[in-house]
């Protein structure tokens, strides 16, 4: 065969993405951009994944069973994210597609992003500059946007995995906090040891957390993990951040907590039926809002798209890792090294 008939492999980038990175797959593949960055979902993702071998995906694109069996030429999933509750990957290993994901190279980024948003929430920041911008500001007085000290408080981190350890740190060494966290299994007592930090039952870390930061993943067992029950637990100085996932905080229930001063303050990065968001957590003031922004940086927007890259080319069998993905999260699907 000549080099000219050899076919290359198709893929699918179904978000817009650094050019770079598409000009790096198309070393390997017939690449299928998005440049007008539509989303897109159900039967026009599965018509646009026909004859695809490989899919660049993000949190945006929802790859399931029914999708699966529409587009059987597929292989490889590669999420540009370190969260994968979009793909079904049960149905993925059932199917021998590889699934893969970018984790560690966020892991900074999105910690120093929760804790800002701790901090903007405890300290009042959004509503602080709101208050500035609408002409308010007349005088100093003395309880004029008073919020609550985040160094010495209590740190409280729910699901305390790279990034929730990550936050800690934060918290612990340069803070002083103490720090305590809940988790589906205790840390090795060597990483617990540098930051004092504490594992504790889920409601001992609602009564005692000054700050809650929300960091576990989502799953159908983390749906709704902080509803109205375990909001009314929570300190009424207490502030709650969530850059884990939207779901995971019921966000009706937080809304009507901060309405009635149950706890004092929260920042959302993530939402439930996100880009939606809930139509009474706009109308608070005590409440920081951004939109999933947690892993915004430059460094490490490119940082996922490149690791992202390298696992669609490895998984369909090119590179310096041919077959062997860095990251897989369905690792099985491989079989033995
Ligand atoms: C992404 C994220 O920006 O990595 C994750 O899990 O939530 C974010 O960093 C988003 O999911 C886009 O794929």
């Amino acid at each position: 065969m000549t080099a000219g008939l050899t076919m290359k492999p198709q893929v699918l980038v179904a978000r817009a993405v650094f050019p770079a990175v598409i000009a790096r797959l198309a070393e390997h593949f017939e690449v299928e951009a998005n440049p007008g960055d539509e989303v897109w979902r159900g039967a026009e993702l599965a018509r646009r994944l026909q004859g695809k071998a490989g899919a660049f995906t993000t949190g945006s694109e929802r790859i399931d069973a029914a999708l699966l069996v529409a587009c059987p030429e597929l292989r490889a999933v590669c999420n540009m994210a370190v969260g994968y509750n979009n793909i079904d990957v049960d149905a993925c290993s059932a199917r021998g597609v590889i699934v893969t994901n970018t984790p560690d190279v966020l892991t900074e980024t999105t910690a120093d992003f929760g804790f800002a948003l701790m901090m903007a929430a405890a300290r009042r920041i959004a509503e602080s500059e709101r208050f500035l911008r609408a002409g308010e500001w007349k005088h100093w007085s003395y309880d004029m946007l008073t919020g609550s000290d985040v160094h010495g408080a209590t740190l409280g981190i729910l699901g305390m995995g790279r990034i929730g350890q990550a936050i800690a740190r934060r918290g612990a060494l340069g803070f002083g906090m103490r720090v305590i966290y809940h988790n589906r299994s205790r840390l090795d007592p060597a990483l617990e040891a540098p930051l004092g930090a504490r594992y504790v039952d889920k409601e001992q870390l609602l009564r005692e957390a000054d700050h809650l930061v929300i960091v576990v993943p989502y799953s159908p067992a983390s749906h709704h993990a902080v509803g109205a029950a375990e909001l009314a637990l929570m300190k009424p100085t207490a502030t709650l951040t969530n850059i884990a996932r939207g779901g995971v905080v019921d966000d009706p229930a937080l809304a009507a907590a901060l309405r009635q001063h149950c706890i004092a303050a929260a920042g959302l990065d993530v939402y439930e039926g996100e880009p939606h968001v809930h139509p009474d957590l706009l109308t608070l003031p005590n409440v920081v809002l951004t939109p999933h922004i947690a892993s915004a940086t430059v460094a490490t927007r490119i940082a996922m798209a490149d690791l992202a890259a390298d696992n669609l080319i490895a998984a369909l069998g090119f590179g310096p890792s041919a077959g062997r993905p860095p990251t897989p999260v369905n690792p099985g699907v491989l079989g033995p090294r």
